[in-house]
């Protein structure tokens, strides 16, 4: 399927549960927030639309992409949470900070996952420049904040169906 003018806050109406009963935590990166504070109001948001009490919608900073990581074992350590959401905006520059970076990230919150049995969503615009970015965070792409609290409630149902069967 082609996907590139796929707008990325498209779901399903009525196949999402309710998210009245969960526990979600943020944790977003300062470093383009311009880009991560939208995709942080897609994220509450869409978590409010589906039912989630404000008060379970816990959120935290950290200064870049880099530090979602830690960031998100922390939330663990101190919360115990049903999902992590995480989010940032890593755009490419001229140097090759940008692939460390985006590989740091991606494969330390699929570690933390893993490692702590609590699902930790990859909620980071990794982009060539920054019109991509904001086309995905409220944009003509829609926001990718929306997509990922959608994952967050999709992944927390999983969670919370496996532990009681
Ligand atoms: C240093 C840096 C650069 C160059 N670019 C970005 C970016 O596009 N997006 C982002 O979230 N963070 C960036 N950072 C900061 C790093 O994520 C990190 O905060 C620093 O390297 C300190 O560990």
């Amino acid at each position: 399927m082609d996907q590139k003018n796929k707008n990325l806050s498209v779901y399903q109406e009525g196949s999402i549960p309710n998210a009245e009963a969960m526990r979600f935590s943020i944790v977003v990166a300062e470093w383009n927030p311009e880009i991560t504070d939208k995709l942080l109001e897609g994220a509450r948001g869409t978590l409010l639309k589906f039912g989630a009490n404000p008060e379970n919608i816990l959120v935290y900073s950290v200064p870049g992409s880099f530090e979602l990581t830690a960031g998100a074992a922390m939330v663990i350590n101190a919360h115990n949470p049903d999902v992590v959401i995480c989010l940032g905006c890593v755009i490419q520059g001229e140097t090759r900070h940008f692939e460390f970076i985006c590989q740091s990230v991606s494969q330390g919150l699929t570690h933390l996952s893993i490692a702590r049995g609590i699902p930790v969503i990859f909620g980071v615009l990794t982009t060539d420049n920054y019109a991509q970015a904001l086309d995905r965070a409220g944009g003509k792409h829609g926001n990718k904040g929306d997509e990922a609290a959608i994952t967050a409630i999709n992944m927390a149902y999983l969670k919370k169906r496996l532990s009681t069967s």
